[in-house]
């Protein structure tokens, strides 16, 4: 069964192979930490539950508190752990030590040996005296470029995690209805999540009902969906460390309204049309400023933006609706992998602040497309913004508009040799029936 399943040694021998070959050491050797548990504050001996970091995750598949990988192309990779203690035999359950590791109290002599070359440190920071940090930057893009196909043990993780989290979203049919809270909405759709199999969610849950809607980052309270409201539901499940990211947005009483369909079917198409653009050497850079024109042109025609689509993304008035970027990798982690391709400098454009990938895409590569349409109040009774574009937005429908919210629609997408898999596809769009 895969959810308990660790990587196989050949699975992670493949994965140090492509690092070494992409970081290509000459004489510096390179040390990759775990990390340390964080304490919570006045919490006594509790800490946050601890994950690795996730360049030192995808080398050894496992949450090792302490750990450090180090690597001489001289002589290989030694894996550093922190022999079980008798306290966590007793208290954690934990048993032996892996197999193939090293006490990670020889670390300082492995260093020792190595004193006068350059210590390159990724992953977690090292404790002081660890790693310089001169050639980490340029060593991390190339690690992060190598690590950006998935290979088959990750992808069959993030299948599950997407059965894990289609369990969930086909519990809201039922949850979604005036009257119901937030927090109930999340509570049905977690608990099918954890149901089919999840370790935990990938990341907070988001579920914004009405106004709520056009938080990006909403915590789900007690607030109520109301008759007529949209509901935005942001979430998905993780096991093993991979996950997944999707978001739908339903109507409360189960049919949207007036111009909520409107909405919805612009955010809709420009959402098929950037998924149909992820192919092998599409530019991420692109995928987003297609999903911008597509948005804009449904905005134009509804008479809240004014003017041509390429002057209002030239002056960047398209960010008063649709703020972030089309989307992002995922897998091991929510934010999986991101940045730019090595050595492209980084773009410095207003309108590409939010969006943080930057490079043509390969077979195996998965990123989320996530365009969406916002009435954002901070936005949109910004003085400043008011008088920068007084003729290109109709302020008096975009104003009339707050309180409605946001939609968005978000799925997983992976870039396969000739063209993609919706790896989210079977996850409806329609309105909670
Ligand atoms: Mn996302």
């Amino acid at each position: 069964m895969i959810s308990s399943a660790k990587a196989s040694p050949e699975t992670l021998a493949a994965r140090r192979r492509r690092a070494a070959d992409a970081l290509g050491l000459q004489d510096e050797v390179l040390v990759i930490a775990a990390g340390e548990p964080v304490g919570i504050p006045g919490g006594m001996d509790q800490t946050y539950p601890f994950l690795a970091h996730s360049e030192y995750f995808w080398l050894t598949d496992r949450d090792e508190p302490g750990g450090v990988l180090a690597y001489d192309p001289k002589d290989g990779w030694t894996d550093f752990v922190p022999p079980v203690t008798e306290k966590e035999r007793i208290w954690e359950g934990r048993t032996d030590t892996e197999p193939d590791t090293v006490p990670v109290q020889e670390l300082a002599a492995w260093l020792a040996a190595r004193r006068g070359r350059a210590v390159v440190g990724l992953g977690a920071p090292l404790p002081p005296g660890g790693a310089n940090g001169a050639a980490q930057a340029e060593c991390r893009e190339r690690f992060t470029h190598a690590r950006r196909p998935k290979d088959e043990t990750e992808l069959a993780r993030m299948r599950e995690a997407i059965k894990a989290t289609a369990a969930g979203y086909r519990q809201l049919g039922e949850a979604i209805r005036p009257g119901r809270t937030e927090r109930q909405i999340q509570v049905e759709l977690e608990s099918g999540f954890f149901r089919a199999g999840a370790d935990r969610t990938c990341y907070g849950t988001i579920v914004g009902t009405g106004p709520n809607a056009a938080v990006f980052h909403f915590r789900p309270g007690a607030r109520e969906a109301k008759e007529g409201e949209l509901v935005l539901v942001d979430a998905g499940a993780e096991l093993r460390r991979y996950g997944c990211d999707v978001t739908r947005t339903y109507a409360a009483s189960g049919s949207f309204t007036g111009i909520q369909k409107d909405l919805f079917d612009i955010v809709r198409r420009a959402e098929e049309r950037a998924v149909e653009a992820c192919a092998p050497g599409a530019e991420t850079v692109d995928i987003h400023f297609g999903s911008c024109r597509d948005l804009v042109e449904g905005l134009i025609e509804l008479d809240i933006l004014r003017g041509s689509v390429d002057a209002i993304i030239e002056r960047e008035a398209h960010l008063l609706f649709y703020p972030h970027g089309v989307g992002h990798m995922i897998g091991l982690g929510v934010r999986d992998a991101s940045g730019a391709f090595p050595g492209r400098p980084k773009r410095t454009e207003p309108a590409l602040k939010n969006q943080r990938t930057d490079f043509p895409l390969e077979p195996g590569y998965v990123m989320t497309i996530e365009p969406g349409i916002y009435f954002v109040p901070a936005l949109l009774n910004d003085p400043g913004r008011r008088k920068r574009y007084p003729d290109c937005v109709n302020w008096e429908k975009a104003t009339s508009l707050i309180g409605l919210g946001g939609i968005r629609l978000e799925d997983n997408v992976l870039v396969t040799k000739d063209g993609r898999e919706n790896l989210t596809a079977g996850i409806p769009k329609g309105p909670a029936a």
